[in-house]
């Protein structure tokens, strides 16, 4: 009896430290329910991970080797002599709590919010240095000596060739020329202001390792952060990548992880938001450590090779201060030959503001529209009148001349927005005209769908009656009805016709106009009404027979 109940306790106590040991293990992953509603705005906080406990921190280095990352640098007498004067707005200067920023000092602990799995990740023991570019205009110093010593501590010194500081005309010269006495840092002060653009272009001039690490002035960077980039530059000098961009709260300066499923995207008005990765890429992710291609990228804190930054065009330096140059850049480098990711083994945060905290020359929406009409202009082809739709005011705005930068397209060779659309960013949907519908027209007959699978010919109607099933969108090339676009069955004459949901990568749903008739573009077949009274099908292009003119009439 007594043995039972021995046996009893012992087992007990086996389970109960098992499951102890298990609960650890599964805390210390992050949870796999974890993604937030999609992201709805560059500064919004909707893409944390639910975990928030601090689990694994990063060590501090030991005081003596602190020492050597300092030179002669005084922090201490850095840090004091500007701090927060009682009764003074904490946020008033730099949009965030300059109280809970200063308090923290030049340096802590963070968690390293990486998935487990990326800490037995491999690099070449060759990787290439890289020079760091901060350019900052009118910065914390609390803020931007951590984002500096962030990266002297937590990057292999060998991988760390210089940091580059571009200081944007701050009202204080003394920043720059203070933290000029930290070794491996330069800083260059611009003599009147120029903005993050042309500053970062400064920089990356100056630079003399061949690879180009870009980061905000309000960064702290984690764990292992740099050799994850540098190793997918180095296999592929054509990849522009980013790491997942973590949140330094603006209130506490807590180190928040933010969810793992997410890319870049944007709207019609070039407003960027962080949202989901497409359902099948997801579902075809079983592993966490692997790339995330990104139609575009958030904009401050990337790495790209030096040559291909310079063989594709820097930036488009007539564009001022802040916005627009993410998208251009992220164009241009899917455009012209290139890719952009997000590493998810490389962690960063920022501190994610709700307003600048500096003035705008010109004012902060007419920048905007500036830079993003030089984007549009440049490499959205016919899809810019989508912008123009979204961001009406854009019209007639100043935005210079771009001919150096349409010289550099045709030079490279780039391709066309529709091939960006189709290849990197199909989810991004074609919007509904409302102006714009068509009949069209075959003499006195207008083509009609009837629900999806059947389409006819039927009298038209005129308005203000005309019915939607008469209604046709002509967006090159699709021909749609709302979310239904016109689509070949097969690609042989005598096909059928028929409505299916639009995908601008699907070849079956191409069309053109020849003269009067519809072509469509693969099988090179035409749009024909014959037999009359069956639906419409497809057959060979035969100029100037009645059943093949589709006359279009706009009506409004
Ligand atoms: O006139 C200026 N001169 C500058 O040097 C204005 C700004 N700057 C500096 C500034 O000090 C900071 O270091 O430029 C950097 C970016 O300015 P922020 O921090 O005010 O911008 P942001 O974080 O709101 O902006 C994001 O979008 C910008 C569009 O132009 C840039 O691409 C920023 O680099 C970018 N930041 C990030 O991508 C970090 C993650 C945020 C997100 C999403
Ligand atoms: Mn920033």
């Amino acid at each position: 009896m007594r043995r039972i109940r021995a046996n009893a306790i012992l087992i007990l106590t086996v389970a109960w430290i098992l499951g102890t040991f298990y609960y650890l293990w599964q805390d210390s992953r992050p949870s796999s329910s974890s993604s937030s509603s999609s992201g709805s705005q560059l500064k919004n906080h909707g893409r944390l991970e639910e975990r928030t406990l601090p689990l694994i921190v990063t060590r501090a280095p030991k005081l003596e080797q602190q020492g050597q990352l300092l030179g002669q640098f005084d922090q201490k007498a850095f840090l004091s002599s500007k701090q927060l004067k009682a009764g003074e707005d904490p946020y008033r200067e730099h949009a965030f709590n300059l109280q809970e920023s200063d308090r923290l000092g030049s340096e802590r602990t963070i968690r390293d919010t990486r998935h487990y799995r990326c800490s037995s990740m491999t690099f070449d023991p060759d990787l290439p240095p890289t020079s760091i570019i901060i350019t900052f205009h009118n910065e914390a110093r609390s803020t931007l000596l951590r984002t500096i010593k962030s990266v002297l501590m937590r990057s292999p010194p060998h991988l760390i060739q210089e940091i580059i500081l571009v200081d944007d005309f701050s009202s204080d010269p003394e920043d720059c020329r203070l933290l000029s006495q930290i070794p491996k840092v330069h800083c260059l002060r611009n003599e009147r202001r120029e903005g993050l653009i042309r500053s970062r272009v400064r920089g990356a001039s100056a630079a003399s390792a061949s690879i180009l690490t870009f980061l905000d002035s309000h960064c702290e960077v984690n764990t292992d952060w740099l050799q994850p980039m540098i190793q997918r530059v180095k296999e592929d000098h054509t990849r522009v990548v980013s790491p997942i961009i973590d949140v330094i709260s603006l209130d506490n300066f807590a180190y928040l992880a933010a969810s793992a499923d997410l890319r870049g995207g944007f709207d019609w008005s070039l407003h960027f938001k962080w949202e989901q990765i497409p359902i099948e890429q997801k579902m075809a992710r079983n592993d966490p450590t692997q790339p995330i291609r990104t139609p575009v990228i958030a904009g401050g804190i990337f790495v790209m090779d030096k040559g291909w930054f310079n063989r594709l065009g820097q930036y488009d330096t007539h564009m001022d201060i802040w916005g627009g140059e993410n998208f251009e850049l992220s164009f241009r480098v899917w455009m012209c030959g290139g890719s952009l990711e997000i590493l998810p083994c490389s962690r960063v945060g920022h501190v994610f503001r709700k307003r600048h905290p500096y003035d705008f020359p010109e004012g902060n929406a007419l920048t905007y529209i500036k830079n993003t009409r030089r984007a549009a202009e440049v490499w959205m082809d016919e899809y810019k009148q989508y912008y123009y739709a979204a961001r009406p005011s854009a019209q007639g705005k100043a935005f210079g001349s771009i001919a150096d930068r349409l010289a550099l397209r045709r030079k490279l060779n780039c391709n066309s927005f529709r091939w960006y659309l189709e290849n990197v960013y199909p989810e991004l949907k074609i919007p509904e005209q409302d102006a714009a519908y068509s009949l069209l027209k075959q003499g006195g007959l207008c083509l009609e769908s009837h629900g999806t699978d059947s389409l006819g010919l039927a009298e038209c109607k005129s308005t203000p009656s005309i019915p939607a099933s008469q209604k046709w969108t002509l967006i090159e090339p699709q021909i749609r009805q709302h979310d239904l676009c016109l689509a070949i069955t097969a690609f042989t004459a005598g096909s059928k016709v028929r409505l299916e949901p639009c995908n601008i990568k699907e070849s079956r749903q191409k069309w053109k106009p020849r003269g009067p008739a519809l072509q469509h573009m693969i099988s090179g077949l035409c749009l024909d009404s014959q037999p009359p009274s069956g639906p419409p099908l497809v057959a060979q292009c035969r100029p100037q027979v009645a059943s093949q003119s589709w006359e279009p009439q706009l009506v409004t």
